[in-house]
């Protein structure tokens, strides 16, 4: 038994599953999850001593990549003045400030410390400024793992084929209403049904926790028009796309305007950060000032904040950061493809900017029917020989693949690689 072996061994001893999420237990996939000792740049380090090139990046935070200096810097510097006060602290109201003035749809911002508890409270906001309790969700986005989410939800959730959670009284669940992604003619019958009953519609702008399926041109436009014409909030979940395919995310990338955002760990540079925010008017109903509770001792924490800032003021300076992200995304995509297409392989290659998804299918993946149609077995196939030839991608068929600034075209091409002996192998 290797190291990692020994670990999840005693792991399944005192943790559920062996593990603090889902999704890391490869039981998707196959085999052992591989224990990480450190990560540095693309690359991540396992207990045993395996190098990989590494696509997940944290699930997305890791926009500089692992372990940049400067962010280490500021976080340790923050963290020698104290983990935590539980009061107000000065780096909060810097990164308040910054994203106020980086994202236009927000005006003001609130703090918290997952993307599932900026979900959680942004809900409650609609709900609280609309006056309504209905939510629409579309199949296969996930918005973490509060009670009223876990319904036709993505990531771990669909891998598992668990529709729903154990535990969601029907009470939670009755007020989410589930549309079609890419389809908005569900999202019209679900408001004609419930006339004058909907707060909020949310979505991830890009989906990509059902793998990546990008919006059709007009779609997120007619649903902002139809929240507007409805009197519904439209909520953004931001967590993956936020700050990563610019500073204003997809709400900037695709030029739609939603009336609230949710972040999740990109704020913090992987610290356990979230934030929810909007316009004024909708902000103002969060307590103290409004009626709608919500709270939290390590919300605004200063190392989190000091470790988040760092990562922003750089890639502020260097907006040009981007532009190579993204290209290199692009370049993956289209090589990726290109392989695929000479070995005449039933598959997809879906993505934007630096989110990118190899899907098992010959159907075109545009919403949750049809990124099920991927052949998961294929993938655990592909996944296992991946992992083997140190690429390091998502243990799921239903989650993304994420570059970085600092994957150069050497990690990239040699990805390609590995890709391409991966099939040679299997025509052989
Ligand atoms: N929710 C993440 C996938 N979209 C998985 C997080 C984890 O397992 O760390």
């Amino acid at each position: 038994m290797d190291r990692s072996e020994q670990l999840f061994e005693r792991a399944k001893k005192v943790i559920p599953g062996g593990v603090n999420s889902p999704v890391r237990a490869y039981m998707a996939v196959g085999g052992k999850p591989r224990f990480i000792a450190s990560a540095d740049k693309e690359m991540i380090t396992d207990v045993d001593g395996h190098t990989y090139i590494d696509y997940i990046g944290s699930w997305g935070p890791m926009i500089l990549g692992h372990n940049h200096p400067a962010i280490r810097e500021a976080a340790m510097e923050a963290a020698g003045r104290g983990l935590s006060f539980g009061a107000s602290c000065p780096a909060e109201v810097e990164m308040a400030e910054l994203i106020c003035g980086l994202v236009p749809s927000i005006e003001m911002v609130r703090m918290v410390n997952s993307g599932t508890e900026a979900v959680m409270s942004a809900l409650r906001v609609a709900r609280g400024f609309t006056g309504r309790n209905k939510i629409i969700k579309f199949e296969g986005c996930y918005h973490g793992h509060c009670d009223s989410m876990l319904v036709k939800a993505g990531s771990g959730v669909m891998t598992s084929g668990v529709p729903d959670s154990a535990g969601v009284p029907e009470g939670c669940a009755q007020d989410t209403l589930t549309a079609a992604y890419n389809d908005i003619e569900s999202v019209e019958r679900l408001f004609e049904s419930f006339p004058g009953q909907v707060a909020a519609v949310i979505i991830e702008p890009v989906a990509a926790n059902m793998g990546v399926v990008v919006p059709k041109e007009g779609f997120l436009e007619k649903l902002r028009s139809l929240c507007t014409a409805e009197g519904a909030l439209l909520i953004f979940d931001e967590v993956i796309t936020g700050f990563r395919l610019g500073f204003d995310g997809a709400q900037g990338y695709y030029g739609v305007t939603p009336d609230l955002t949710t972040f999740g760990k990109i704020i913090g540079a992987g610290m356990p950060v979230g934030a929810y925010g909007g316009r004024r008017e909708i902000m103002e109903m969060v307590s103290p000032v409004g009626s709608v509770y919500q709270a939290g001792t390590l919300s605004g924490n200063p190392v989190a904040m000091a470790a988040g800032l760092a990562q922003l003021h750089i890639l502020e300076m260097q907006p040009e950061l981007y532009e190579g992200m993204n290209r290199m995304g692009g370049y993956f995509r289209e090589n990726l493809r290109e392989i695929l297409g000479r070995f005449h392989a039933p598959c997809q290659v879906t993505g934007v900017g630096s989110l990118s998804c190899l899907f098992f299918t010959a159907e075109e993946v545009t919403d949750y029917r049809s990124a099920k149609t991927s052949d998961t077995a294929a993938f655990a196939d592909y996944f296992r020989y991946m992992l083997a030839h140190g690429i390091y991608v998502a243990p799921s068929q239903f989650e993304a693949v994420f570059m970085s600034s600092v994957h150069t075209k050497e990690d990239v091409d040699r990805t390609l690689e590995v890709v391409e002996s991966y099939y040679a192998r299997k025509r052989a």
